[in-house]
């Protein structure tokens, strides 16, 4: 039976039901009870990390609060919810964000102040949660970010890693990676749920059972069990009530013990067993866009799924609903292939455990599940060995042939005889071993599957999936362009500038409405908005400069422009490109007389961004940005006029100071390959100007802003085939400015020639994948153009305000909603103030 207050203690709950009250004395209270009981600090013990200990609890205990009136609020109303399953989640700081969304950092800040605290000191001693490789986890976050502004009834899941993204050093010129062990001074974002676990099951065997009637049913049994516990990580909604939780799943051991072997005398062996339950969550696979068959990977997907279904089977079950209705009140997002075990999961649970016919049970699963593809890079596509599924999820491998089994003879129905149709629509790739592919299996399990920018999900109907358009008939492919949420990137991020586009619209209302940014299309003319707007841009360069300066000791004039190019370092994103591009712009300042030097536009060029620990090319990479940089930026006859420097461990909170301060950013990925891409988006809602590829959201950006605010250059997605197959065999000259570039590198320009020539030779024997010698031209045009519309201070300052005027449509919260309305047919849920 539940346990009932006595009514005449009711009151004393009451006040600690109800939100503290935003007022000075109160959170100086606060922050003092957690700074003196909860830290044991005093006032002569006292650091700027302890005062950011303090602030995050009392905010913390405002989080809570408004936490619980949500969840009572949503399990009196019962809405539809969606269940966006990530296994990424790249939320970096928290606390800049949390008193933005809670409205309270004016505040608190005064609050600080009279305790002698600056808060900005304290947001700096936050570490980042960085448990996410890239753009894709960034996503789930911004989409978090959305959900619980735009009231939604919604829960992330994901895995509680020990290890977020390793930390990068550079160390002569080369990427290290170290440890990123986050929760070493402790966690004051998360809740620890020891009574929310589950036991998840690994290995063991499959009991075939007859029953009396003739019926066969199939029982999991033996193997390995641990245990997931629950870390829940509240998410605000800016400027409203609602509250939604990102639960986190942590591997511990099970309660079980494995009493054989400790009176054998393995003591010892038995707890080493035991602690092997905690690596499952231990560490994230820095792994972007590429796949890696790791076993614990698949253990980490499972555990994950497993215990996400049995909450979300829990929740469901309270309301005492048919299984029929579980469609009507659960939808599931996979975010990526990476969680698609769900799928056959549920599919088990249903017919193992709940006894539906396999016909009802996969009626609910494909009602329930919805899936976003990320990319079209074939190396990332997940395909697992058969052998591997079938050792660590026996049954989980019965499910996904009876899947396929059933599927593929419908393929055969509706196409007769097409066995070359079959062998490609197949889950179950053959070969020695097969494999399971699993955006096959996500496809065939959901109800809708979407890319993530127009020209991405054009490529997976045409390209990838055609089998699958085909079969479908259309029916289940769509597409839900990406965003970003404005609070971070934009009005936290960047406040100079999001205070004044507040002064200017009379209201700050753009924040959770971004088709208002249009209206700045009317200050474009005026000289006095075009000077303060280029005014906060160089203030956000200087405080980049600075920031260069401290982690370099390079000093770069926030006179010069501002190139950038950040993001996760890999072939496909070209950084290699804009590295040649640097050493061709260097030769060229080269042959120059001062006078002529004097005359050109000083260009400051920063790369930022992480490589695979395991990627050989991506690495080489880094490394020759750090040699070119090391000879241009000592080069007396250079000076100012071109600086190279890459910013080590880039992360969110760089990319906060990094975004904002650009004037060009670089998103040149071989056209058809990246996605969508996302920071595209930050740096043109911050005012920079994107070079760029006719790829990707670049693609609608330039739509949405116009096309005489945004240097396009290269070939066109639909032409990359047919000049791969010309490269392969040799049949294209190589572009004669690269070729002088790769000489001046062959010659030792920039170090030993001998470290680079894995390098070089991708662009030769390798056959150039990318495409670099066939863009080069283009690309150099590109850059040539920019330096010209740069000299027109006027001009350029007009481009910038039009591009932060053009982004209403990139706001995560235009996604969240294309989501909720086409996909998840869910609604609001809006949260009353107080519990009644
Ligand atoms: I798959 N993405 C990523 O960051 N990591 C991955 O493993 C995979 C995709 C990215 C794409 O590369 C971007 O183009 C896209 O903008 C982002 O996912 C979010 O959709």
């Amino acid at each position: 039976p539940r346990w009932l207050p006595p009514p005449e203690t009711l009151h004393l709950w009451k006040e600690f039901e109800t939100p503290e009250p935003a007022e000075i004395a109160a959170i100086q209270k606060s922050f003092l009870r957690h700074v003196t009981k909860t830290f044991a600090r005093t006032a002569f013990n006292m650091d700027n990390f302890a005062s950011y200990q303090g602030t995050a609890y009392s905010l913390r205990d405002r989080l809570i609060d408004k936490w619980n009136i949500t969840q009572q609020h949503h399990t009196r109303e019962d809405p539809k919810r969606v269940y966006y399953l990530s296994l990424e989640f790249l939320l970096g700081r928290s606390l800049d964000s949390c008193l933005l969304s809670l409205g309270v950092k004016d505040i608190y800040k005064k609050a600080l102040d009279e305790l002698g605290f600056r808060l900005e000191d304290l947001i700096g001693e936050e570490v980042d949660a960085a448990l996410g490789n890239g753009g894709l986890g960034r996503l789930a976050a911004c989409y978090m970010d959305s959900l619980a502004t735009l009231d939604y009834p919604a829960w992330g899941y994901g895995i509680r890693y020990n290890y977020g993204i390793f930390k990068q050093l550079i160390v002569d010129g080369y990427q290290t990676e170290f440890p990123d062990y986050w929760l070493n001074f402790g966690n004051p974002w998360e809740i620890e749920r020891l009574d929310v676990s589950y036991e998840v099951r690994f290995r063991g065997y499959v009991n075939k059972v007859t029953e009396e009637d003739g019926t066969i049913s199939y029982v999991w049994e033996g193997g390995e069990k641990v245990v997931a516990v629950a870390y829940d990580v509240p998410i605000p909604g800016y400027g409203t009530m609602n509250t939604i939780n990102i639960r986190l799943w942590s591997a511990k051991p099970a309660r079980e013990f494995d009493f054989a072997m400790f009176n054998d005398g393995n003591y010892d062996k038995a707890v080493e067993e035991q602690k092997s339950a905690e690596n499952i969550t231990s560490v994230l696979y820095p792994n972007d866009n590429h796949m890696v068959g790791k076993i614990l990977r698949l253990k980490q997907q499972y555990l994950f799924v497993c215990a996400t279904l049995q909450d979300a089977i829990r929740r469901f079950k309270k309301t005492n609903r048919p299984w029929s209705d579980f469609p009507y009140q659960v939808s599931i997002q996979l975010n990526d292939t990476h969680p698609t075990l769900g799928i056959p999961e549920l599919q088990r649970i249903l017919i193992d455990e709940e006894g539906l016919s396999w016909d009802d049970a996969w009626d609910i699963v494909t009602k329930t599940f919805s899936f976003t593809n990320h990319t079209v890079l074939p190396e990332a596509l997940e395909r697992w060995a058969v052998p591997l599924v079938q050792d660590l999820l026996p049954r989980h491998m019965m499910i996904i042939f009876d899947i396929n089994l059933f599927f593929l003879q419908k393929v055969e129905k509706k196409f007769p005889g097409d066995r070359d149709r079959l062998r490609r629509m197949s889950i179950i790739e053959e070969g020695h071993p097969q494999n399971v592919r699993m955006a096959f299996l996500a496809i065939v399990g959901s109800h809708t599957v979407n890319g993530v920018a127009e020209l991405h999900s054009n490529l997976i109907k045409n390209v990838i999936f055609t089998d699958f358009v085909e079969y479908y008939e259309g029916n289940k492919f769509t597409n839900v362009t990406n965003g970003i949420t404005p609070r971070r990137w934009l009005h936290q991020c960047n406040p100079a500038l999001s205070d004044f586009i507040t002064q200017k619209l009379g209201s700050d209302s753009w924040v959770k409405d971004l088709e208002q940014l249009k209206k700045l299309k009317e200050f474009v003319d005026d000289p006095a908005v075009q000077k303060q707007w280029m005014a906060i841009k160089r203030q956000n360069k200087v405080r980049l400069a600075d920031y260069i300066h401290s982690i370099t000791s390079i000093q770069v004039s926030p006179d010069s422009l501002f190139d950038i190019q950040v993001k996760r370092i890999h072939e496909y994103k070209r950084q290699f490109m804009n590295i040649l591009g640097v050493i061709h712009r260097y030769l060229r300042l080269k042959k120059m007389t001062p006078e002529q030097k004097a005359k050109e536009v000083p260009r400051l060029v920063v790369f930022a961004g992480k490589s695979a620990p395991g990627y050989f090319i991506a690495k080489l990479v880094i490394k020759l940005i750090n040699s070119v940089g090391e000879v241009i930026n000592n080069d007396p006859e250079i000076g100012d006029v071109l600086k190279v420097v890459f910013i080590p461990n880039y992360n969110v909170s760089l990319a906060e100071i990094i975004i904002p301060a650009s004037d060009i950013s670089q998103h040149i990925s071989t056209a058809g390959t990246e996605a969508s891409g996302t920071s595209n988006m930050k740096f043109v809602l911050n005012g920079g100007i994107i070079l760029g590829t006719v790829d990707g959201a670049n693609i609608e950006i330039g739509e949405e802003i116009g096309e005489d605010n945004i240097f396009f250059f290269g070939v066109k997605a639909d032409e990359v085939e047919d000049i791969r197959h010309l490269n392969r065999y040799r049949k294209i000259e190589m572009d004669p400015d690269l070729r002088n570039v790769l000489d001046a590198i062959e010659k030792g320009t920039f170090g030993d020639p001998k470290i680079f020539e894995p390098l070089v030779a991708t662009l030769t024997v390798g056959g150039d994948y990318y495409l670099i010698s066939k863009d080069f031209a283009s690309y150099i045009e590109a850059q040539a153009d920019a330096d010209e519309a740069y000299k027109d201070k006027v001009g350029w300052a007009k481009k910038s305000i039009l591009c932060t005027a053009g982004m209403s449509k990139f706001s995560s919260d235009r996604s969240i909603n294309e989501y909720a309305e086409k996909i998840w047919k869910i609604k609001p849920c809006s949260v009353p103030a107080t519990l009644p």
